[in-house]
């Protein structure tokens, strides 16, 4: 009987484990660092909110120090490096492929390596260059996610 009840209470905690993290009502936080003068991470903080993101704006003084730290390969670099349920989002990736990640176990983060103009923040003199999302494996492989065409 005491076994019995003992199972019971363990069926109850696992059931209670395996419940969704978020309330799809909660917007999903990201901590985006950033130097102080940039602007277009500036417009791209803009445009996580705008996709209901709640973000965590970080101040940095050496973003190279931040991408080693979090471990962004070198190739993949852009100008500012978000954080979000301990996986990177490198530069101006869009908010689509930013909720896509956390269904993606096999990638440590995502990145839009330098500045494609007409990318997310990156709009603005009406010039939209082709430009892909990849995703970093955890062995440390590329991995096309997304392929934005010019227009
Ligand atoms: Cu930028």
């Amino acid at each position: 009987m005491r076994a019995r009840r003992r199972f019971l209470s363990l069926a109850a905690l696992a059931a209670f484990l395996v419940l969704p993290p978020v309330d799809a009502a909660v917007p999903t936080t990201i901590d985006v660092h950033r130097d102080a003068n940039c602007g277009c991470c500036k417009k791209w903080i803009a445009h996580l909110e705008q996709n209901g993101f709640k973000v965590i704006d970080h101040v940095e003084a050496d973003m190279s120090a931040v991408k080693q730290k979090l471990g962004v390969a070198p190739r993949l670099a852009s100008c500012h490096t978000a954080v979000i349920n301990g996986k990177f989002v490198e530069g101006h990736v869009p908010a689509e492929q930013i909720r896509q990640l956390s269904e993606r176990n096999d990638l440590v983060g995502v990145a839009v390596p330098g500045m494609p103009a007409g990318s997310p923040g990156m709009e603005g003199d009406g010039v939209s260059h082709a430009y892909q999302v990849i995703g970093l494996t955890i062995g440390g492989e590329d991995r096309v996610v997304a392929n934005y065409p010019a227009k």
